[in-house]
């Protein structure tokens, strides 16, 4: 594959970014990255460490090209409903108007989805006085659809609280815990069908499984493929690709399926682990290539909750198979 500067290299050095979704708008790439930010608080394995507060928006007119931090593009005094930690974003564009979607906690404590809205793709955005009706965990993925359909992919374990909404409600008492590793059928991520304004669901959340070779649900104990956290969907030659990140074993893997809602059947890696604790990516295609954005903690020198975003091109066969990047080489 052809070298390209700013391949596998901090996006921007200047803050911390992570978590970076990527898309193409108004023909240049533009990047919603969380932004990590220095705290003393310790890696207790529910994320409490990652205390963020604010969004800056990144773009680049051309691959290679220096990438320009907008600015903060929306801080969490600006967000009615949250209180803390406002964690992986994406966006998404209709009828003249760019979305910004992000999770954070509510007031209660509760990781909600919110919605801002702008003109420009670079923001600032307005948030919404509330969240949006119905949503729950952690890291939104909005994917359009060619006929102008819209799809909010969600979900993540542990800090990012799906285990405790098993049961259709929120119950504070599951306990955290990095169990189970059990033979039960593992949680999936939840999908829903965005209403025409792009701010509420036209269907409610439901979780989905993703299948084995067999068509069985993963299990719980398979944690080298099983969903963890970190969504996202991306649409090569009409078919639907999830991928996402299988937390504690630190994989980006990929499932396949014919439509946008499922059954996702998994089909391998897209990344190895990265330097740091979490591995969280998006995919996109601009200008006839595919780029695979993604992070490690390489700037701090290691420190899982202070990341960089990156990006690197992604090699596709004709029939969806993704060749695995090994962040570092063989
Ligand atoms: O950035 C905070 C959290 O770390 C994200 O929401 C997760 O996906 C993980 O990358």
């Amino acid at each position: 594959m052809e070298k390209i500067s700013g391949f596998k290299t901090p996006l921007v050095s200047h803050i911390y970014t992570a978590d970076p979704s990527a898309h193409v708008f108004e023909g240049k790439l533009y990047i919603y990255p969380s932004h990590d930010l220095e705290n003393e608080g310790l890696d207790d394995g529910k994320g409490d460490h990652f205390k963020m507060q604010d969004y800056h928006v990144l773009s680049m007119d051309d691959i290679g090209a220096p990438c320009v931090d907008h600015g903060e593009a929306l801080h969490i005094k600006d967000v009615p409903w949250a209180s803390e930690q406002m964690w992986a974003p994406d966006a998404a564009y209709k009828d003249g108007t760019y979305f910004f979607y992000f999770p954070a906690k509510d007031k209660d404590g509760i990781f909600r989805v919110g919605v801002a809205t702008s003109k420009i793709p670079a923001g600032p955005f307005k948030a919404e006085p509330n969240y949006i009706p119905g949503s729950y965990s952690i890291d939104p993925a909005v994917f359009v659809d060619d006929d102008g359909r819209a799809y909010m992919y969600n979900g993540g374990l542990w800090g990012g609280q799906l285990e405790r909404w098993k049961t259709g409600s929120y119950n504070p008492n599951e306990p955290h815990s990095e169990a189970p590793f059990t033979d039960e059928d593992a949680l999936g991520p939840w999908v829903a069908e965005m209403s025409d304004d792009m701010l509420t669901f036209k269907t409610e959340p439901e979780e989905f499984k993703i299948l084995d070779e067999n068509g069985a649900p993963l299990k719980a104990s398979d944690e080298e493929r099983r969903f963890f956290e970190a969504p996202w969907l991306h649409k090569f030659n009409g078919k639907y690709y999830l991928s996402y990140s299988t937390g504690n074993t630190h994989f980006i893997c990929y499932a396949e399926s014919e439509t946008p809602l499922g059954p996702f059947t998994y089909k391998g890696r897209v990344l190895e682990p990265v330097l740091g604790w979490t591995n969280h990516h998006s995919i996109v295609e601009f200008k006839g290539k595919w780029y695979l954005f993604y992070h490690d903690s390489s700037l701090s020198g290691g420190k899982t909750h202070l990341r960089n975003a990156m990006y690197t091109e992604l090699e596709i066969a004709p029939d969806g198979t993704i060749t695995t990047i090994k962040p570092y080489g063989d």
